[in-house]
C-alpha cells in the first residue's frame, strides 16, 4: 500500500513493506535478539499496528505507533528496484583516511596540530597507499565542538594556518594524485556565527529565519526535544527574550533549512571551497536538516528507547530528499564531486533513498548501528561480539545491489577504538587490528580509516576527567553528578565512551612525535610502544598488514567492484568470496579468541595473507586471504 494510505489500522508486514518500516522492524528485532526476518511470519506479519500496545504490555504506547504512522508517511515509497548498472567512480576504488587536523601533526611547537604539518606528512600517506584524506573541521571556530560549531565558514582557524596554507595542502595533495575531502557542518552554526549574532541582536534582521527563534519566557522551553550533549535542546537568550535550538552543545545553533536564502548561501559556500580545488565533502549530521514544521513535541517512549527526544520530528524531515538533490544539483554538480553524508539512526532501507544511483542525492552514508552490538550504548563498557558484526554486513552487502554502495568504517573522531571495543587485552591487539582491517580492505566499499588506525592504537587509559578535553564528556558527567550517581562509575562511564580516545596525538615514533611543545590533549604513553616509526619495515606489524592489503585490493577490480559471496561458516568464523569475472578471493576471519577450525579450501586457492599461521586451524582472530589461482 502507498505511504500515504499506512494507518493505525495497517498491519505489520504493510509496515514491513515500507523503507523506514521495515528498518525500524529490523532494528527492534535485532535489539530484542530476533532474526530480522521474524516480521515474514504470516502471524507476526497480521497484527495490526493498532494493537501494538496491548499485545507489548503496554511496552510500546499509541502514540509511538501514531508517531511510526506519521513517519512512514513523509517517506517515499519505493526504494528502487535492484538491478541498476554498477556505474565505476574514483571514491568506490579508494582507501579515504580521516585525519583530525587538530591531533595529526604540529608544525610550529604550540602543541596544537596545524595544516603545514599535514603537508609534511604527505608522503607517509602517500606511501600507505592513500588516495583521499578526509579533514576534519578546519574552519574559524571557536572550538566549543573542535570545529563542528562554525564561526565563519570561508576561514581558516588561525591555530590551524591560512587560506594560503590551506591552497598549498590542496597543492600538495594533488601532486601525490591524491585528493581532498572536507567537513561540511551545515546542520547548525556557531552562535559566534555572524548569521546568529545578527540574529540574536535584531529580531527583523533577515538571518533571525536562520535559525530557530522562539520567543517565550525562561522557565518554558518550546517543546520537550533533547540535546545530544546532554539537557534540553534549547537555549535561553536573556538579550532577545528567545529561545534557539541545539540538538548539539549549546554553543552549536541548528540551522533552518526551510529558509530558501539560507540554502542558497550554503550552495554558494561549497562552490567557493571547490574552486580552491576540494574534490568532495563529508556532510555533517546531514540527515538531521530537516525538521518537521512546528518542531512538535517528541514521543517519550521514543525518547526512552533511543536516548534523546525528538529525533522521530529531524531524523528523517519531510523536506530531507529535496534539500539534499537541490545540494547535489547545485552544489555537487559534479559526479566526481563525492558527497558523504553522515547519517545517524538510518537503516538500509532508508540508506537506499539516500544513495541509490537514481536518487541523484548522496553517494554514500555513514551508518553506526554495526559499532554497538544491540542494546548497547558507546558508553557501555562491554566486549563487542564480532558475530554481529558478520551478521550485520552480511545483510548489508546483500541489500546493496550495484546500484548502491557503501562505507567501511570502524574508527573515527566520534568513537572510542573498535580494537579496544573488540578485545581490550594488550596480547590480542595486533591480531584484532589486522582482522578488521582485512574486513576494511575486502569487504565491497569504500574503506575509511581513521589516523593511528593503521598502527593499531588503543583506547587511552585515562585516569581524571581533568585530562579529557571534549564537551560531550564533560557535559555527561556533569548531568550523571546532577543526578546523583557516585563519581566512580561516572567516570568509569564517561571513559568507555569518550571521544577523547581517538583525539589524542597521532604517535610518529616513541617520543610521540606530534609536537616539540606540550600538546593540547595528552594520551597515555602507550606511543612509545605502538608508533608509526617502530612498525615501519616490519614486516609483521599492523601498518605494514594495512599498506600490504591495500596493495592487494589496489591490484584487483574484485575486490573494488566484484560481488561478495557469503560461505556457510560455524558461528566463530566469516567466510566470503569476492569475486569479478575469473577472478576471484576467499577470505576467512576467526571471530573469536579461541582456535577455530576451518574447512580447508580446495586446491585451487592460493594462499595469500595470513596474519597467523595460515594453515590449519584458525588462531584467536586470525584472517587468512586466498587467491583462487583460475584467475
Ligand atoms: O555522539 C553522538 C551522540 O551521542 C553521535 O551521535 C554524534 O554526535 C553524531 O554522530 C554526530 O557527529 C557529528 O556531529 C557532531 C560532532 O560533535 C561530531 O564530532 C560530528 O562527527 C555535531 O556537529
Ligand atoms: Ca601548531
Amino acid at each position: 500500500m502507498p505511504a500515504r494510505d499506512l494507518t493505525r489500522r495497517s498491519r505489520i508486514r504493510d509496515v514491513a513493506r515500507h523503507p523506514l518500516g521495515r528498518d525500524v522492524i529490523e532494528s527492534l528485532a535485532l535489539q530484542v535478539g530476533r532474526s530480522p526476518r521474524w516480521v515474514t511470519n504470516p502471524l507476526v506479519g497480521a497484527v495490526r499496528l493498532s494493537t501494538l500496545p496491548r499485545l507489548t504490555g503496554r511496552r510500546i504506547d499509541d502514540a509511538f505507533v501514531d508517531a511510526l504512522v506519521a513517519l512512514m508517511r513523509t517517506v517515499p515509497d519505493a526504494v528502487a528496484p535492484s538491478g541498476m548498472p554498477l556505474r565505476e567512480a574514483w571514491f568506490k576504488e579508494a582507501v579515504v583516511y580521516q585525519i583530525y587536523p587538530r591531533s595529526f601533526q604540529d608544525s610550529n611547537g604550540d602543541g596544537i596540530g596545524d595544516l603545514r604539518g599535514i603537508l609534511s606528512r604527505l608522503d607517509y600517506l602517500k606511501a600507505l597507499g592513500v588516495d583521499a584524506v578526509w579533514l576534519s573541521p578546519i574552519y574559524d571556530s571557536p572550538m566549543d565542538d573542535m570545529g563542528y560549531d562554525i564561526r565563519d565558514y570561508r576561514a581558516v582557524l588561525a591555530e590551524f594556518g591560512t587560506l594560503d596554507d590551506f591552497d598549498a595542502l590542496v597543492a600538495g595533495l594533488h601532486e601525490r594524485g591524491m585528493r581532498l575531502i572536507m567537513d561540511l557542518v551545515v546542520n547548525h552554526t556557531s552562535d559566534e556565527h555572524e548569521w546568529f549574532q545578527q540574529a540574536l541582536a535584531d529580531p527583523d534582521s533577515p538571518y533571525r529565519d536562520y535559525y530557530f527563534f522562539r520567543e517565550g519566557e525562561p522557565d518554558a522551553a518550546p517543546n520537550n526535544w533533547t540535546s545530544f550533549f546532554s539537557g534540553s535542546a534549547w537555549r535561553w537568550f536573556e538579550e532577545a527574550g528567545a529561545w534557539a535550538l541545539h540538538l548539539f552543545s549549546s554553543k552549536q545553533m541548528d540551522l533552518n533549512w526551510e529558509n530558501a536564502a539560507l540554502r542558497t548561501e550554503i550552495v554558494e559556500m561549497v562552490r567557493w571551497w571547490r574552486e580552491r580545488g576540494v574534490d568532495g565533502f563529508r556532510l555533517d549530521v546531514i540527515n538531521y536538516i530537516s525538521k518537521t514544521p512546528g518542531l512538535p513535541p517528541g514521543n517519550p517512549l521514543i525518547g526512552r528507547l533511543i536516548g534523546f527526544t525528538g529525533m522521530e520530528h529531524y531524523f528523517h524531515g519531510p523536506r530531507l530528499h529535496e534539500h539534499l538533490k537541490q545540494l547535489r544539483a547545485e552544489a555537487f554538480d559534479d559526479p566526481d564531486c563525492v558527497a558523504i553524508g553522515e547519517t545517524p539512526g538510518i537503516g538500509p532501507q532508508m540508506g537506499k533513498l539516500l544513495v541509490g544511483d537514481d536518487r541523484g542525492e548522496l553517494d554514500m552514508i555513514f551508518n553506526f548501528e554495526h559499532l554497538e552490538n544491540p542494546g548497547r550504548t558507546r558508553f557501555d563498557d562491554y566486549r563487542y561480539d564480532l558475530g554481529y558484526l558478520k551478521r550485520y554486513y552480511t545483510r548489508w552487502q546483500a541489500e546493496y545491489g550495484d546500484g548502491y554502495w557503501m562505507s567501511l568504517f570502524f574508527d573515527n573522531h566520534d568513537n572510542p577504538r573498535f580494537v579496544s571495543k573488540v578485545d581490550p587485552r594488550p596480547e590480542h591487539r595486533v591480531a584484532v587490528a589486522k582482522l578488521l582491517a582485512t574486513v576494511q580492505f575486502t569487504l565491497r566499499g569504500t574503506p575509511f580509516l581513521y589516523q593511528g588506525q593503521e598502527v593499531g592504537a588503543a583506547n587511552q587509559g585515562f585516569t581524571m576527567l581533568d585530562q579529557l578535553r571534549d564537551v560531550e564528556s564533560h557535559n555527561l558527567a556533569a548531568e550523571l553528578t546532577a543526578s546523583g550517581v557516585a563519581p566512580a562509575e561516572i567516570f568509569a562511564r564517561v571513559l568507555a565512551g569518550t571521544r577523547d580516545h581517538t583525539r589524542v596525538p597521532m604517535a610518529w615514533d616513541a617520543t610521540g612525535g606530534f609536537t616539540t611543545g606540550v600538546p593540547w590533549i595528552a594520551g597515555d604513553g602507550s606511543h612509545v610502544e605502538v608508533n608509526v616509526a617502530l612498525q615501519e619495515g616490519d614486516l609483521d606489524s599492523v601498518l605494514e598488514w594495512h599498506r600490504a592489503l591495500i596493495a592487494l585490493r589496489r591490484s584487483s577490480r574484485a575486490l573494488v567492484y566484484g560481488e561478495t559471496i557469503t560461505e556457510r561458516s560455524s558461528r566463530r568464523v566469516w567466510r566470503y568470496r569476492r569475486r569479478a569475472g575469473a577472478e576471484e578471493f576467499l577470505v576467512a576471519l576467526n571471530l573469536s579468541d579461541r582456535v577455530a577450525r576451518l574447512r580447508a579450501p580446495g586446491p585451487g586457492w592460493m594462499l595469500e595473507r595470513a596474519s597467523g599461521p595460515g594453515t590449519g586451524p584458525l588462531a584467536p582472530y586470525e584472517a587468512r586471504v586466498w587467491r583462487s589461482s583460475a584467475g
